[in-house]
């Protein structure tokens, strides 16, 4: 069963990236609005959600879908109904600016859990893959996060606050800390990337405020599927409903929780 999701999660990937590439370098010429302050969508953005629904929804007419630009679809009274999680085009911004760190991010969840998890990185071809019990994999490849790794040493990812601001104290303090005691500390722009090099032991950590559930579904579960702990910052389990995040080998991930409680 969710050998078959997985596979239709990645046809509608790899379908809406080709959608992608074709507006690739040509972004003068786009038509961009503004959702909330700093949050941007282009056609493409919509173009793609319309093409990854168009594929689950055929194959999977009876599921529920949540979508960063068109909201939640065939949801009905049935809060548990299987639901698919979607950011169309993560990473917008640095898709406008022609910065080439963008994805594709598909979440299955069920039965009260992740099932399946797919991002896909047109750019690079770089697919990553999870389902439950299964493991994650890069292009097929198992990958996992090394279990001995700490935070001295590390190379942490983040998102900086772009919209919301009231955690910007806390969000500093705990970057002041972080930089003293790492290697040092990325601000790619995509989180759902940030969470699958994470679970490809790319970065040794992440964490960030305020997201929202596309992008976190398909990378939580690449995450855990790799070894890793993932956590809100109360490091508790309600970061799809909380949006915030963190998360990294154990050792990494217990060394960040510390800093986030110390500087609250
Ligand atoms: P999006 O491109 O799907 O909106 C990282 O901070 C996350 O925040 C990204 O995954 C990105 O998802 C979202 N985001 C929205 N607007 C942003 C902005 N102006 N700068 C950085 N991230 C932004
Ligand atoms: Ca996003």
């Amino acid at each position: 069963m969710n050998t078959a999701m997985l596979n239709t999660a990645v046809r509608a990937a790899r379908n809406a990236s080709g959608l992608i590439k074709r507006y690739m370098g040509r972004t003068d010429s786009l038509k961009i609005d503004q959702k909330h302050l700093n949050d941007f969508v282009t056609e493409v953005d919509k173009l793609s959600e319309q093409e990854i629904i168009g594929t689950l929804s055929e194959a999977y007419p009876d599921h529920a879908i949540y979508a960063e630009e068109s909201g939640k679809h065939n949801k009905g009274d049935d809060d548990n109904k299987p639901t698919w999680i979607i950011d169309p085009l993560d990473g917008t911004t640095n898709f406008i600016h022609d910065i080439p760190q963008f994805a594709i991010s598909i979440g299955m969840k069920a039965e009260g859990h992740l099932q399946v998890g797919v991002i896909y990185d047109p750019v690079r071809d770089e697919l990553f893959t999870a389902m439950r019990g299964d493991g994650a994999r890069l292009n097929n490849r198992k990958i996992r996060i090394n279990p001995n790794t700490r935070l001295q040493g590390s190379l942490l990812g983040t998102g900086f606050p772009y919209y919301q601001y009231d955690h910007l104290d806390h969000y500093l303090a705990i970057l002041k800390e972080v930089i003293t005691k790492t290697s040092g500390v990325r601000r790619p722009g995509s989180a759902a990337l940030d969470l699958a090099y994470t679970a490809a032991g790319r970065f040794d950590g992440f964490w960030e405020f305020n997201l929202q559930a596309w992008d976190i579904a398909a990378g939580a579960l690449l995450v855990q599927e790799a070894g890793g702990i993932i956590t809100d910052f109360n490091g508790e389990h309600d970061y799809m409903q909380t949006g915030d995040v963190l998360c990294g080998p154990p050792r990494v991930h217990q060394e960040l929780l510390d800093i986030i409680r110390a500087t609250a």
